[in-house]
């Protein structure tokens, strides 16, 4: 009995440190007290639980139960043992007791699936229990994390009852860490892999990051940079891998790795990595062999093949496919699976980067084997702050296509500005490719139900790092929870999972809920408003891709910004039209129809369709020269706007939380401004037209913003 009290308590005081630690640590799994008055309500539904089943992932649901209940209830939730008692959670694979086998159960769960869960408040020998089953011990984990979310957003759980199963079954971030501990594009500190260390040292945080994807469904994590480097698929490295592979399992979160096309030859002692040749195949069976051997658990490879100086199977005049399907055939009998990219740079610079991927892949549409997917960025160049579909979605309909989303804020403020993405991935996924007629959106190639591929996969670039909160940006944090979650249900508004993660991560206070749901929508539209409007684009500092650079006009064409606004003394934009590249001839009839004309072309893909005059008539009777000032500087205003609600919130919310985000506000508004001048100065020289009735004027010369290193700012 002692015993029992002295760890109620240490379990209760060390929640309640938990909940106070307020550095971010704690992602969206704080588990703060709730309201005083919801309190009264849920202690009296949650009088204790039941866990059925001994496994290491029902252990953990367990304690998720135990810790998260004690502490948003505010009186220690335990473990029941003996007979059926009224208010009781039940959790357990269904079947697993008595409570857990009736019918109406079992019907329920009939098409969730291995990962699809069922919370319901029900009766049980006249006693009201809530029960949260699945037909697998993940999918119970899944349904605790869901079940505690719904306590925390003071959800009602009278009459309870949700079914819910993944749309998306490859659900993974891609981690483009390098084996020195070093980030790609990535700005919370350095990887959270210490190799090093491994496989002797583990940190604990390693469990910590399963945890936190586990709870928003993430299932897969590709641990390596796309640039891959071969080391990786030694058994020095593999050994280490096998150790995070291990922790993470217990969290249904299988372990990927990126490879190195040319690893025959690198690690093999090959003298080619020809796909064709039968040493090579040979090589990749072996070397597959024994990952899976070392790591059981394995999920599978995911290649960058000829693009951006990687290797890949063109070099010896193979297709992309051929490729593919080596690794495919390897990794087949353990059932692993290849991730393809289809972001491809010939070396030679094209007329239009935004073609080369389909003109390479959708000849190859129908040639893969069924264990491979192509992954597909959501738009054709990259992660811009507004790009439209890439046109690939909809175009090889024997292919399953999974979707490449980038989490990390490479083009969008990196980890000083506040842009919640979920609208842009949004964007992507609801956009109609007209590829079976209308209705045929992104989200349908993408989860299948298109053209009935059971294989589907959305991808994130993670934007983790060993940074305390994790992300860099408190805000980041909601990047990667809304990925999470619409990874599992594409069709979650993105509303919906700002305000879930704004109860989660703040408070519940409505006024706290309202305030930040708008800044958090109002940030995309920001972003685009005062780098990138109306459709420009790739017009960022070379290189790290920080701060505007209209000017970058060095190095290989199709990395410059010159190379993509094309601003002359006529007008802006890249003419995509038949006129042009024609790369709206690579949509499906209505929507390159209206991509291609003028005057149907949305105002806000404008400039990436077309070359406009600076005197254009817009749709609003003004010109496109005043049209472009009003986009910056309602950007520019709209940062403002963020910062002075932002503010508002005082008092409101913990003093660190809002120290740490007033001050990255207050940087963004710096940078807005300096997105607009600079951006406004530099196309000014084209326009020879002044910037329109009272808008602010640029404070500097063009001179000074092009030899500032906006990079200081960070
Ligand atoms: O977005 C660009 C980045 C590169 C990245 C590449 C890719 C990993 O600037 O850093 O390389 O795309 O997606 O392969």
């Amino acid at each position: 009995m002692k015993t029992t009290i002295v760890i109620l308590a240490i379990y209760l005081l060390s929640s309640v440190l938990q909940a106070n630690a307020k550095d971010g640590y704690d992602l969206w799994l704080k588990y703060s007290p709730v309201s005083e008055s919801l309190q009264k309500q849920d202690q009296k539904k949650i009088t204790g639980f039941k866990v059925y089943g001994e496994s290491p992932t029902l252990k953990i649901a367990g304690n998720e139960l135990q810790t998260g209940l004690s502490a948003m209830l505010g009186i220690p939730v335990t473990g029941a043992s003996g007979k059926i008692k009224d208010n009781i959670i039940v959790a357990g694979k269904l079947g697993s007791s008595a409570e857990l086998k009736s019918s109406v159960l079992s019907d329920q769960l009939k098409n969730a699936g291995e990962e699809g869960y069922l919370l319901k408040a029900m009766k049980f020998k006249n006693k009201e229990i809530i029960v949260i089953t699945a037909n697998t011990d993940i999918g119970v984990l899944y349904g605790t994390y869901q079940f505690l979310r719904l306590v925390q957003t003071g959800a009602n759980l009278d009459n309870l009852s949700v079914l819910s199963s993944p749309k998306i079954k490859v659900r993974i971030l891609n981690h483009w860490d390098n084996l020195n501990g070093s980030i790609e594009r990535g700005y919370a500190g350095q990887s959270l892999w210490t190799w090093n260390d491994l496989p002797g040292k583990v940190d604990p945080r390693y469990q910590d990051y399963a945890r936190a994807n586990a709870s928003i469904g993430i299932n897969s994590t590709v641990l390596n940079n796309v640039n891959a480097n071969p080391q990786m698929l030694t058994p020095e490295y593999l050994k280490k891998v096998a150790v995070l592979a291990g922790i993470f399992k217990p969290y249904g979160l299988k372990v990927y790795l990126s490879v190195k096309f040319s690893s025959p030859m690198n690690i093999g002692g090959l003298e080619t990595a020809d796909p064709l040749v039968p040493a090579v195949r040979e090589w990749w069976k072996k070397k597959v062999a024994e990952v899976y051997s070392i790591i059981p658990e394995f999920g599978g490879f995911l290649v960058k093949a000829n693009s951006e100086g990687q290797p890949g199977p063109q070099n010896y005049n193979r297709t992309h496919a051929d490729g593919a399907n080596m690794l495919a055939e390897a990794l087949e009998p353990f059932g692993g699976i290849v991730m393809w990219r289809a972001f491809v740079y010939d070396n030679n610079v094209p007329d239009d980067r935004a073609k080369q991927a389909l003109n390479e892949f959708k000849p190859l549409d129908g040639q893969f084997r069924k264990n491979v997917l192509i992954q597909v960025k959501n738009g054709a160049i990259d992660f811009q702050p507004r790009e439209p579909f890439h046109p690939l979605f909809g175009a090889m309909p024997k292919t399953p296509l999974m979707m490449e989303f980038q989490i990390t804020q490479e083009y969008l403020g990196q980890s000083t500005d506040l842009c919640y993405l979920a609208p842009l991935f949004k964007e992507c996924l609801e956009s109609d490719t007209y590829a079976k007629g209308k209705g045929s959106t992104v989200m349908k190639v993408i989860d299948g139900s298109l053209e009935n591929h059971p294989l589907t996969g959305m991808s994130g670039v993670a934007n983790t790092g060993s940074d305390r909160n994790w992300t860099g940006h408190l805000f980041g944090q909601s990047n990667w929870y809304a990925f999470g979650r619409l990874a599992w249900n594409p069709s979650l508004a993105s509303g919906e999972i700002a305000e879930e993660w704004i109860r989660l991560t703040f408070s519940s206070d409505p006024a706290v809920v309202s305030a930040i749901k708008k800044i958090m929508l109002d940030s995309r539209e920001n972003s685009v408003n005062y780098m990138t409007p109306l459709g420009l684009h790739h017009i960022m500092g070379n290189g790290h891709h920080f701060g505007p650079g209209p000017w970058v006009s060095r190095g290989r064409a199709d990395w410059t910004a010159i190379y993509y606004h094309k601003a002359d003394s006529i007008g802006i934009g890249f003419e995509r039209s038949l006129a042009g590249s024609n790369a709206t001839g690579q949509y499906y009839k209505p929507v390159a129809d209206k991509f291609s004309d003028l005057r149907t072309c949305p105002e806000e893909l404008l400039l990436w369709f077309h070359h406009v005059p600076w005197s254009y008539k817009m749709r609003s009777g003004k010109s496109l020269w005043e049209e472009i000032n009003l986009h910056y500087s309602a950007g520019v205003e709209g940062v403002r706007t963020m910062v002075s609600e932002w503010k508002a919130l005082q008092g409101k919310i913990d003093p660190e939380e809002f120290d740490h985000v007033t001050k990255k506000l207050e940087k963004q508004q710096q940078l807005a401004t300096w997105w607009r001048n600079s951006c406004i100065s530099y196309f000014q020289q084209f326009s020879k037209l002044p910037v329109p009735g009272n808008l602010e004027k640029p404070a500097e010369s063009l001179d000074y913003y092009m030899k500032y290193d906006f990079r200081g700012l960070k």
